[in-house]
């Protein structure tokens, strides 16, 4: 919730205390506690920073896929999303103070935001699963005990998630996630920048891009040689770190 939403929420909740509908607070007073605290309007999610560099992943991953990838394909989610988010909050308030064109306005704006929201989620997932050739090993633990049980080993997993991840129609995404209502792990893939977990309840433990964007230079269309490269820079320790914490939620 933003502060200016949870501020809305305060103001509705001191209406109610004081008998008071909502839709009798003075509009003035909602628009400048809104004015007040939407200083920080676009600038409310920022790219986050690399744990390497951007030469890191090579020869997997060139430093210009990298660099092309990270500070200009995710720098557009974040911008796209942080503008979206600013529009939505706009049309909130509208909507709270008893506006009915403010809902129209929100529903409107779900999809810019599921695009680049997800673009966003998607991205900071993808490049904390990655790390370099020589730092990619996956340990003994909780982790390798599951892939052997569902998939039969480590091939088994890349075998079955490369191969669904290669097939995405278009633009997306392959994922192995955890379902929490069976307790096992899973592939799974998404179109577009559909966040996995919003759309299908498994939580993210590695996320693939399958965009061109995430390949193109170095693979050209060959999207099957970059699937089964990206296997050696896979930072299975995080992959491991996210299924214990799925597991305790
Ligand atoms: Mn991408």
């Amino acid at each position: 919730m933003t502060t200016t939403s949870k501020l809305l929420t305060n103001l509705q909740r001191a209406a109610a205390a004081t008998n008071l509908r909502s839709s009798t607070l003075p509009s003035s007073t909602i628009k400048s506690a809104t004015a007040l605290l939407s200083t920080t309007g676009g600038t409310v999610h920022t790219l986050p920073d690399l744990s390497y560099d951007y030469n890191a992943l090579e020869p997997i991953i060139s430093t210009e896929t990298m660099t092309l990838h990270h500070s200009k394909h995710h720098q557009t989610y974040v911008t796209n999303l942080n503008v979206g988010l600013e529009k939505y909050d706009a049309a909130l308030s509208k909507a709270l103070s008893g506006d009915s064109t403010g809902v129209s306005d929100m529903v409107g704006l779900e999809g810019m935001i599921k695009f680049n929201g997800g673009g966003h989620v998607n991205h900071a997932l993808f490049w904390d699963n990655l790390c370099s050739k020589d730092d990619s090993e996956l340990k003994e633990g909780v982790l390798k005990t599951m892939i052997e049980e569902k998939f039969g080993g480590l091939d088994g997993l890349k075998a079955e998630l490369g191969a669904m991840s290669i097939g995405v129609q278009g633009s997306g995404w392959g994922w192995l996630g955890y379902n929490p209502k069976t307790s096992t792990i899973e592939c799974m893939t998404r179109p577009n920048q559909d966040p996995l977990q919003a759309t299908t309840g498994l939580i993210p433990l590695l996320g693939i891009d399958v965009w061109e964007h995430a390949y193109y230079v170095d693979y050209r269309n060959v999207r099957p040689n970059y699937v089964n490269a990206i296997w050696d820079v896979i930072n299975w320790d995080v992959v491991e770190q996210r299924l214990i914490a799925a597991q305790a939620k």
